[in-house]
């Protein structure tokens, strides 16, 4: 008799898919952060790796699962076969590739469109009733991408977006003031990012601390003409990104966090308001079958509801520029 019968006598077989699954498809800076950041804040038992560097998905593999006694016992595995995604709660998309020197932003979108061709379908099969996070980037043209390719409703599917964009808007401002970030309210809406020609709009008509909204004391408030240069704040959203990557090669930690956030709150059915890309048509008079970043309630089956924020006619104005974009560059995606 091996130890193993000598020493347990079964009574009942173990679960073996948890219903709290997490898969993360891409396991470069981006997917590993959110890996990561999910199990060690005890946010999923249950993580997936996939990728088709199979030699870098085994390694990582072993590598986190060398730390379970400082975990919470999770389950980690991985795999380039997508079998092992089976029965996913949440699929959280990193893979892509990056633009190439001289490459058009089309040309990228069409080469990421055709990464998601042979990751999506794959997700979905297995796990029909998974909720897709797209991080990939162009993130919001790729969220469209990965909706229209998996045929799920579209509250199963939405991206990261500016949820990172927010979280960076908010500590800069709560540096300023010596406040938490979570203290610290304010949105940035619209385009994660500016790789489509759009931007993040930041949402200065609400930004407050504990209700007092701080363009009623200065009105000049993300203005040029404002003395206090409180714009600077966005310039440094928009830069974050092309300033991480020259310091360090890549951005990892901020969106693995980010996503983890996003994760935590479906798991846990919260509700929190998150910002993140969502189908937008019909929202603040917009006509285009796209996704954008607005604040959304996010829940155990995905998103349940959109927040109706009071924008003013100038950040209405700006979404809809970056709607119309995001539209005539779906356009010229073939599937
Ligand atoms: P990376 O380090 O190059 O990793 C990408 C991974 O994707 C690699 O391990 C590839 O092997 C894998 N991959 C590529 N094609 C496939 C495929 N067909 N099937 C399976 N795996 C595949 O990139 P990194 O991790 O730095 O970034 C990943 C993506 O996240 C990029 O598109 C970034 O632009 C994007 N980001 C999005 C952010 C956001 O806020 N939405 C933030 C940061 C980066």
């Amino acid at each position: 008799m091996s130890i193993k019968d000598s020493l347990l006598v079964n009574v009942s077989p173990p679960v073996e898919t948890a219903s709290d699954k997490v898969t993360v498809v891409g396991v470069g800076a981006v997917g590993m952060a959110c890996a990561f950041s999910i199990l060690t804040q005890g946010i999923s038992s249950d993580v997936v790796l996939v990728d088709m560097m199979e030699d870098k998905v085994k390694g990582e593999v072993m590598d986190i699962q060398h730390g379970s006694l400082f975990l919470k016992n999770p389950k980690v595995s991985g795999s380039g076969d997508y079998s092992v995604t089976a029965g996913s709660k949440i699929c959280v998309v990193t893979a892509g590739v990056r633009q190439k020197e001289g490459e058009s932003r089309l040309d990228l979108v069409q080469r990421n469109t055709d990464v998601l061709k042979s990751i999506i379908p794959k997700l979905v099969q297995y796990s029909p009733q998974t909720i897709l996070i797209i991080v990939s980037n162009p993130c919001d043209i790729l969220t469209y991408v990965a909706w229209k390719l998996s045929g799920l409703p579209q509250h199963k599917v939405f991206g990261s977006g500016t949820n990172l964009d927010t979280s960076r808007f908010r500590f800069l401002l709560s540096q300023r003031l010596g406040v938490s970030p979570t203290s610290m309210h304010g949105w940035i809406i619209g385009e994660h990012g500016d790789s489509s020609g759009g931007f993040p709009i930041p949402v200065w008509s609400s930004v407050n601390v504990a209700g007092v909204n701080l363009k009623e004391i200065n009105p000049d408030m993300g203005l040029d003409s404002d003395k206090e240069n409180w714009k600077q704040v966005h310039k440094d959203v928009v830069a974050a990104a092309y300033d991480i990557i020259k310091l360090k090669g890549y951005t990892s930690w901020g969106i693995g966090l980010s996503v983890a956030s996003l994760v935590s709150t479906i798991l846990r059915n919260s509700h929190n308001v998150h910002c993140v890309s969502v189908f937008v048509k019909g929202m603040h008079n917009l006509d285009f079958d796209v996704f954008l970043s607005l604040p959304a309630v996010l829940g155990s089956e995905g998103v349940t509801d959109v927040l109706v924020q009071k924008l003013t006619s100038s950040e209405r104005c700006s979404l809809k520029f970056s709607a119309a974009l995001m539209a005539e560059v779906q356009a010229g995606i073939q599937f």
